[in-house]
Order: structure tokens, then C-alpha cells, then sequence
């Protein structure tokens, strides 16, 4: 069978660059790089039997950004390669871009059959409800992702496919009930075929460095914080990869100096962490490793922070979130404030740039901007970023907060545009959030 993956284009939407000062704007993130860690997975569990090409959009549209526009690239594609299954993925902001892709495959092969998985459809399938969508896979969905190509291989209805949501009488309903357990960490990993992200590799950049590639060491978090989709999406469950199949992986990226840890939080288990952090330098892995950590676990085993460092720890995403200790507890991230601070010694120590990120709530007002001006402003990171609260859409945090909510344009929740009633005007809030974007500047971008 023929399968085509493809890869989303970048939502458009980013009113923070819309509404910065010009002073600011050249530091307001518009852009992350990095390949699809996902889609790469799909196609390792699928290549050994099937014919798979992945058209990588965001990639495409960085290697060539004056050629034509990513629909033009798909419908190129689709002529080309005449595929028998199209399959996408979607988070929040790029669920429009995805309808697209499913719509014009549609269009231009009406025989084919048309696949939507990863975190959005997890969360709120409803969104997938559409004429050119024949299924719905929801979680970690290789194997069953695999059964399906084997179902139109063999000319079996989708029903037959254990496990998915499939249009049935205008409608996508679930066939039977997989009784399949899947552990995408450990028994069903799939080492991430990045061969197919070779021509665009050179685009998976860190500012200067690169070219940079994702793993992951853990699946999930454990944490309730309101504004992440994870936990909602994993029920609250983390799953671990084994230490020598991730050092494995590890040793056979020659092509990536530069490799970020993919991880919702990467240190769910600092033991575990530890024993990695030891495992690779000891392995004669080289890399500069990304991670995202918390600064509570920072503060707490600052042993652990110089075992990584030892192990090529170069950077930290850290989700501060916010420096008042009552805005923490609203967003239930289980951390105090004044880990912020002790955390950010502890990397500096041990040589680890900061990039850390505030979430601004929509009811800040001019006070509260000059506060946390003043705090960022008085902090040593190298780099600070500020997005916005946003409720993402199929989490608990949005259903409290539905009556709130002014825009249901999916292609905003992505954080950089404001989708809830803002206390100040609308204008000067975003305004204000792309001032705070100029306090800091460093050399690099995570
Ligand atoms: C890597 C990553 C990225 C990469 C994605 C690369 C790409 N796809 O092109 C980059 C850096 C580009 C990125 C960008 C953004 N990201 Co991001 N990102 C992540 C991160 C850290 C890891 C995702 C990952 O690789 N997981 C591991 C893989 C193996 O799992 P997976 O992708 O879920 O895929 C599995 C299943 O979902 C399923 N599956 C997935 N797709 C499909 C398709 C089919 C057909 C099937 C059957 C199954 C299936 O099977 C896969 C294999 O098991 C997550 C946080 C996290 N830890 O998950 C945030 C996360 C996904 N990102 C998020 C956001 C908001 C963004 C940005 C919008 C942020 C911003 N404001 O700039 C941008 C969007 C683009 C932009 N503006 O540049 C949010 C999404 C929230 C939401 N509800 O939408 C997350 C959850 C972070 C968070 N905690 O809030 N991101």
C-alpha cells in the first residue's frame, strides 16, 4: 500500500507579533523547528510492509519559503505519488491546516482513505467530524494505524479495524473496542524513522546549531497543571523508555549533533533521569541536549542538574509560568516561586543556559505588566518568553472556562494569540504582552 504522511503547516496566527512594539517584535518567537517526532514513528511501524513517503509542510515551507504554498505542495504530491491512504496529524492550532489536507486528498483522489490521529483528535475528536475524514485514531496509534492499511490492503470495510472512529452513516462512530494495551515508550516503541526528514534536516535548527533532532524519554506527566493538554490526553499516566533502547537511539543519530528531549517534563522520575544522564555519558554518546525541566526539580536534586550537565545538558526550557505564588496555584502547578530563582543558580552553576517562559492570564492589568517587567527584568535568564493563557480546546481547564471564551478559531490556540475576554482592551493587552518579549534577548531560540 501507498501511504502519504503529511505533515502540517505552522498555524499563521500569532497576534503577539501582531500587536509588539517594533522594538520587541524581532524577539517574538514566530516559529519552532524540529521533526515530526510522531508521524516518524508511524513510519517505522509501517515501512517494513508498506510504501510510505511523508510530505514534511513545515519543513518544505523553511527549506523553500518562496516556493509554492503548502496546499500546492500537497496537491503535487498527491499527483505524484497517488496514494492509497493519507494519513495527518493535528495539535489545536494546526487542526484547520489538517482539515485541509484531508479535504483537497478528497478532492483530488476520491478513492483514498483519509486518517486523522495525534494530540487534538485524542482530546476532541468531534473537530474531526467531516466528510473528508474517514477515521480517527485517538493516542499512540501505530499498531492500530498498521491494522488499518491491512484492512484497505486486504479490501475490508474500516469497521473491521479494531479501535478507531470511522464515518459511519454521516457520522464518525467507534468500531468494536480494542482490547489492545499500548506502550508507545517501551513494548511498542518505534525507533523514529528520520531518513524521511533528510531533505529538509538542514531546516531543524537552534539558532546557530544544528542540525537538531527530538527523542523522548518519558511519554506523559503526572502533573495537573490547567493550561496543559497532556494530562488530560495521557490520563495522567507517564510511561517510561528503557535506558539502552533510548542510548541506542541515541548512538545512531550521527547526522544530529544538537538532540531536545521531546518530553511533556523530563525528569517525571529524577531517579530514572539520574540513571540516564549516567548511562549516556558513560555510553560515549556526544550530543548538546535540550530538555524541558521544572524548577522545582532543579531546586530539589541539584546533583542530578550536574549529572546532566556532565552528559551534555546544554539548555533548559523551563515553564516558570509565573513569579506570584497565587497565580501558581490558579494555573495547579505544584511548585512555589521561589524555585524559580534557587533553580535558575543551580543550571548557571553547572554551565546550563535558561530559557524560561511566563503565561500571562487575560485578566492582567497595567500593574500587573509592570510587575512582572520588573521581575523578569531583575532575573538572569538567557532567554524569557510570554504566552498567553489559553483554555486547549478538549481539556477540563476549557470547559471551566468556556463562557469566556471570544474566539473559536482553532489556528489561535497555539498560546500566541488571545482567545478569552481580556480585562484591558483587547489591543493594548497584546500589546503589552509583546512589550515584555523585548526584556530579554539571548543568542538562541528553543
Ligand atoms: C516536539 C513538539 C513540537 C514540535 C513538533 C514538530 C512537528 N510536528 O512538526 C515543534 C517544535 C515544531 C512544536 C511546535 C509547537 N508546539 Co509543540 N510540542 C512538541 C512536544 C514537546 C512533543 C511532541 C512529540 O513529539 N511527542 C512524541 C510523539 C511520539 O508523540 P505524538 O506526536 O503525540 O505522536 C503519537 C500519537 O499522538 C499518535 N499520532 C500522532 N499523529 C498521528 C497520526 C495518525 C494518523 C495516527 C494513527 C496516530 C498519530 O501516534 C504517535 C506515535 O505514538 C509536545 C509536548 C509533549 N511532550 O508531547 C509539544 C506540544 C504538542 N506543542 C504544543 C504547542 C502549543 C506548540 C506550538 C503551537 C507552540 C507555539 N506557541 O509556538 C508550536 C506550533 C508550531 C509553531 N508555531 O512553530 C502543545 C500543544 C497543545 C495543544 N493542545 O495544541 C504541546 C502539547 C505542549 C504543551 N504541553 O502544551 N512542537
Amino acid at each position: 500500500m501507498k501511504v502519504l504522511l503529511v505533515n502540517p503547516p505552522r498555524s499563521p496566527c500569532n497576534e503577539i507579533w501582531d500587536f509588539a512594539p517594533p522594538l520587541a517584535r524581532p524577539f517574538v518567537h514566530r516559529k519552532l523547528v524540529g521533526p515530526p517526532l510522531g508521524l516518524l514513528t508511524l513510519a517505522c511501524a509501517l515501512r517494513p510492509h508498506h510504501d510510505v513517503r511523508l510530505l514534511e509542510l513545515k519543513g518544505e515551507m523553511d527549506l523553500e519559503p518562496q516556493g509554492p504554498e503548502p496546499m500546492a505542495r500537497l496537491r503535487s504530491a498527491l499527483d505524484e505519488f497517488a496514494p492509497d491512504v493519507v494519513a495527518t496529524t493535528a495539535i489545536a492550532s494546526e487542526t484547520p491546516a489538517c482539515l485541509d489536507i484531508l479535504r483537497l486528498a478528497k478532492s483530488r483522489c476520491p478513492e483514498v482513505v483519509t486518517v486523522v490521529g495525534g494530540l487534538q483528535p485524542t482530546l476532541r475528536s468531534s473537530d474531526f467530524d467531516d466528510s473528508s475524514v474517514d477515521a480517527v485514531v485517538k493516542g499512540h496509534g501505530a499498531p492500530v494505524l498498521l491494522d488499518l492499511v491491512r484492512a484497505v490492503e486486504a479490501g475490508a470495510p474500516l469497521s473491521s479495524v479494531e479501535g478507531l472512529l470511522t464515518r459511519t452513516e454521516g457520522a464518525l462512530r467507534w468500531t468494536r473496542p480494542s482490547t489492545r494495551v499500548v506502550d508507545a515508550a517501551d513494548r511498542d516503541f518505534f525507533v523514529p524513522d528520520r531518513s524521511l526528514v533528510d531533505r529538509v534536516k538542514s531546516t531543524y535548527t537552534v539558532g546557530p546549531y544544528g542540525p537538531a533532532t527530538y527523542v523522548f524519554s518519558s511519554l506523559g506527566c503526572h502533573h495537573r497543571c490547567s493550561f496543559c493538554s497532556i494530562w488530560p490526553a495521557c490520563d495522567g499516566q507517564v510511561s517510561l523508555r528503557r535506558i539502552d533502547s533510548l542510548v541506542e537511539e541515541l548512538a545512531g543519530l550521527d547526522d544530529y549533533p544538537v538532540v531536545r528531549f521531546a518530553d511533556a517534563n523530563s525528569a517525571p522520575d529524577p531517579e530514572y533521569l539520574g540513571r540516564l544522564a549516567d548511562a549516556i555519558a558513560s555510553s560515549g554518546v556526544r550530543k548538546d541536549f535540550i530538555m524541558d525541566l521544572r524548577a522545582d526539580t532543579a531546586s530539589a536534586h541539584p546533583r542530578l542538574i550536574e549529572r546532566l550537565a556532565r552528559c551534555g545538558l546544554k539548555v533548559v526550557i523551563c515553564g516558570f509560568e509565573s513569579f506570584r505564588n497565587d497565580e501558581l496555584k490558579r494555573y495547579r502547578k505544584s511548585a512555589q516561586a521561589s524555585a524559580i530563582e534557587a533553580a535558575v543558580g543551580v543550571f548557571h552553576e553547572c554551565g546550563i543556559l535558561v530559557r524560561g517562559n511566563y503565561v500571562v492570564p487575560p485578566d492582567y492589568l497595567a500593574d500587573d505588566f509592570e510587575a512582572l517587567a520588573a521581575h523578569a527584568s531583575a532575573f538572569p535568564v538567557n532567554l524569557a518568553g510570554y504566552t498567553i493563557l489559553t483554555p486547549m480546546p478538549g481539556t477540563p481547564f476549557h470547559d471551566e472556562l468556556e463562557s469566556r471564551i471570544v474566539d473559536k478559531d482553532l489556528a489561535k490556540y497555539n498560546f500566541f494569540c488571545c482567545v478569552l475576554e481580556t480585562v484591558l482592551p483587547r489591543e493594548e493587552f497584546l500589546a503589552r504582552v509583546g512589550g515584555l518579549w523585548a526584556i530579554r534577548r539571548g543568542d538562541f531560540a528553543v
